[in-house]
């Protein structure tokens, strides 16, 4: 072995390569005493301790928590400048979608961003994306969506395509072009849905700057009847397709995003019990933002029904500058055992296997096991139920990723 983790106090992993649900996504292989070795940056041995297992660097784990590496499966990571201004805009009793309308919240954003240089967006990402890392994260997802012309959401997703060969993180892409409706295209809405449909999607896959194309159907925002054209559209193109739904106002969006065999839906504050069901049947998976909704001070996600339906869930932060300036996703782990009632299995399953599925990589991270990749972290933690219990500390002791240590 090229790297051997021994005195593993307790190796928690959940097992497969596909998304878990129901009762089984509790189900969580607990190792005491465990070891794990490490080859050409791929899992060879995940067990207990062995005599006669040896490796040219060895890392004493001294008795800690070992866990898959977390994926993050929906951020919005790219963005130029910060939001801190609306603080004091929601104190006084402004709604997110009331700044939005102003102009402000997504469309800030968008106008900062535009003044961005790719080279001044890839600058401050990295320093990001190494926080995230610190914290546990090792895959994220990465939505576009602060451009919203071809231009600039395309430059936006080659930042991305940057970050993924300068960065250790592994990063997947998702092109969010129906984001919002620009300044420029607010009296002509169809007009900007055509430019996604017909222009931006073709150019993004043709340029595979993504792997996935999502919406933000809300109320004001995108209507479900458009939602549908352009992930039409998208999957046309060989996109793979999720979207933003139900976050705000119940707008049937859990079921739009069944109907279209999406991979995931995200947000589902509101979904209905139909929707839930509806999901269960496509084998949608549920990406729930549980730290959205507690910035936002709105009702968390009917998680413990959808899994008790059979919905596979993820949780992930929703990192963002608006709803969500936090990209530390072990504060969303504690609010999924505290506010969503998850057991700790099924939290970590919801950060690493099922997350991991909601972004079509469960067959090569996601879990501890042989020939997945070394996306590994090391918790200061004796156990998996302290990493859910105690909160606001950073927990992680150190980080592998893809068999190099951090
Ligand atoms: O910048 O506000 N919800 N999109 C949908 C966001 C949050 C990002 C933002
Ligand atoms: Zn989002």
């Amino acid at each position: 072995m090229d790297i051997l983790l021994t005195n593993i106090g307790q190796m928690a992993t959940p097992l497969g390569t596909q998304a878990r649900k129901g009762k089984d996504q509790r189900e969580i292989q607990l190792i005491k005493g465990a070891a794990i070795g490490i080859e050409n940056g791929k899992i060879a041995y995940a067990g207990p301790m062995d005599d006669s297992l040896s490796g040219e660097k060895t890392i004493d784990c001294t008795g800690r928590l070992v866990t898959p590496g977390l994926v993050d499966a929906h951020t919005h990571l790219v963005f130029g400048g910060w939001r801190q201004h609306e603080l004091a805009l929601k104190l006084e009793g402004a709604t997110y979608l009331d700044i939005l309308k102003q102009g402000g919240g997504i469309l800030s954003t968008v106008r900062q961003t535009r003044a961005a240089t790719e080279d001044e967006l890839v600058a401050k990402c990295k320093g990001l994306l190494d926080d995230m890392l610190r914290h546990g994260t090792t895959t994220c997802e990465c939505k576009s969506g602060y451009g919203l012309s071809l231009e600039e959401e395309c430059k936006q997703l080659r930042v991305t395509e940057r970050l993924q060969k300068e960065t250790p993180m592994d990063l997947v892409s998702t092109f969010l072009g129906a984001h919002a409706i620009p300044g420029e295209y607010k009296d002509n809405r169809e007009e900007f849905i055509r430019l996604v449909c017909d222009v931006m999607i073709p150019q993004v896959a043709a340029d595979k700057l993504a792997e996935f194309c999502d919406v933000f159907c809300e109320t004001a925002v995108f209507t479900p009847a458009e939602t549908r054209v352009i992930l039409e559209k998208a999957k046309a193109a060989g996109l793979g397709v999720k979207a933003h739904v139900d976050e705000i106002d119940p707008i049937g969006g859990a079921e739009l995003a069944a109907s279209l065999s999406c991979i995931s839906a995200e947000h589902l504050i509101q979904a209905s019990d139909q929707g839930i069901r509806d999901m269960a049947a496509a084998g949608t998976i549920a990406v729930l933002l549980p730290a959205t909704s507690f910035y936002l001070d709105k009702p968390f996600a009917r998680a413990r029904r959808m899994i008790d339906e059979g919905v596979a869930v993820a949780v992930a932060t929703d990192f963002n500058p608006g709803s969500s300036p936090n990209l530390n996703i072990q504060f969303p782990m504690n609010l999924a055992c505290l506010k969503y009632r998850l057991t700790p299995g099924e939290a970590l399953t919801a950060v690493t296997l099922n997350a991991a599925a909601a972004l079509n990589r469960s067959g090569s991270v996601g879990s501890l096991e042989v020939g997945k990749q070394a996306d590994i972290v090391i918790w200061d933690a004796p156990d998996l139920e302290y990493i859910f219990y105690r909160y606001g500390s950073n927990l992680v002791h150190s980080v592998i990723k893809n068999g190099s240590v951090f």
